[in-house]
Parts: C-alpha cells; structure tokens; sequence
C-alpha cells in the first residue's frame, strides 16, 4: 500500500470532496480517500500493484478539479 497527498483545487464545498472521494474510491486498488475542500487536499491510499498516481489524477481531472501529487 501507497499513501499520497495531492494539492486539489476547485473544490468549494463538501459536495465536491464527497464527489472526489465517490469518484476515485471506484477505482481498483484505491483502499481510501478523504479530500478536504477546506484544505484543498486529498489524501489516497492504494495498492500500487493496480493504480498509480497518475492514474488517480486523471480521476481527479475527469470530475473537474485539478489535482497534482505533493507528497
Ligand atoms: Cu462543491
């Protein structure tokens, strides 16, 4: 398991980081997501044999914020 931080703007409201965490808990291998719109983050947890970052990014962009790997 992999946990990453991506900076994730557009995000104005709980709507929209339940969206995120709707959206990119579907994925295959993703074991969490929490996203905060106060902080403009969101924390994933996946199995690195079945997604990568870039992959979840992707996700991320795809339900329209923009989302970049911090850590
Ligand atoms: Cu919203």
């Amino acid at each position: 398991m992999n946990t990453i931080t991506l900076k994730t703007s557009g995000m104005h409201c709980p709507s929209c980081s339940m969206l995120i965490e709707m959206n990119v808990s579907d994925l295959p291998g993703v074991e969490s997501v929490k996203a905060s719109h106060a902080e403009g983050s969101t924390v994933v947890t996946y199995d690195q044999n079945q997604v990568d970052a870039s992959r979840i990014e992707s996700e991320i962009r795809a339900a329209g914020y923009e989302a970049e790997t911090v850590s």
